[in-house]
């Protein structure tokens, strides 16, 4: 092991020895919220590698004719990848700096100096997220115990489509549509503004996991719909991965 590699894990080692829960210590939840600061987790071990942009599960014209090749191409090579090359860039001498991406995003706060690292975390998550939840041809309904659920919350199928679609449509400007498992296990929909995510403890009103959720942003669909997003929502409803959401909501609830 080098010196410096080996000072800078002994200090992280003490850091987390001296201090409880591991990390307090630099934890910008507290320097925000004060002592409305939300219950966050000890973190994972800490990152060694930088971020990466992970593969498209499938082939970039895999989703045609919903969402056409080249706006997949731009948007994950072009946009998604500008959020982890940003995104690597941004956390560089921050207390951000080796956390995992989860942990940035429970602990970034709305102060003016994390906006860059707010954008691009979320970005990233968020679109790694969005594309395991496409799939080509993948099934029309949710199955199993997720469907359950989402008839004895929403009503129906499609009753669930047609609220969630409202809410997508209802995004101002540029954002994300989510099904999240809340605390309490309850399923809810809710938006948020540009990358953001119901992850980010000190930023949403409402936290929660999520197991569904769509890109309203324009460059999602634009080349294609240009400005119809209601079309783009409507197609975007023969692409879902619905066996993943299931996952997805069977973690969330079952652990
Ligand atoms: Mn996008």
């Amino acid at each position: 092991m080098q010196k410096r590699t080996f000072l800078k894990t002994s200090l992280w080692l003490a850091a987390g020895a001296a201090f409880s829960p591991l990390f307090s210590s630099c934890d910008p939840a507290k320097k925000a919220n004060g002592n409305k600061a939300p219950v966050i987790p000890p973190p994972k071990l800490r990152r060694t590698k930088p971020f990466e942009l992970p593969p498209l599960p499938y082939a970039s014209d895999a989703l045609e004719p919903y969402i056409d090749k080249q706006t997949m191409e731009i948007h994950h090579g072009k946009h998604h990848g500008g959020y982890v090359n940003n995104l690597n860039e941004a956390v560089v001498g921050t207390v951000y700096a080796e956390y995992e991406l989860e942990d940035i995003l429970m602990r970034i706060t709305p102060a003016d100096a994390d906006k860059k690292i707010r954008n691009n975390a979320g970005g990233h998550w968020n679109h790694t997220f969005f594309w395991q939840i496409m799939k080509p041809g993948g099934a029309l309904l949710p199955e199993g115990q997720f469907a359950s659920a989402l008839v004895n919350t929403f009503g129906s199928f499609d009753q669930f489509k047609a609220k969630f679609t409202d809410a997508a449509k209802s995004v101002f400007g540029s954002g994300w549509a989510w099904l999240c498992v809340g605390k309490d296990k309850s399923l809810f929909i809710t938006t948020t503004p540009n990358q953001d995510n119901p992850l980010m403890l000190q930023i949403v009103p409402k936290t929660g996991t999520p197991i569904f959720g769509w890109d309203v942003l324009e460059h999602a669909y634009y080349l294609k719909y240009q400005n119809r997003r209601p079309d783009y929502i409507g197609a975007f409803f023969n692409v879902v991965n619905w066996e993943e959401v299931a996952n997805r909501y069977n973690r969330a609830m079952f652990g």
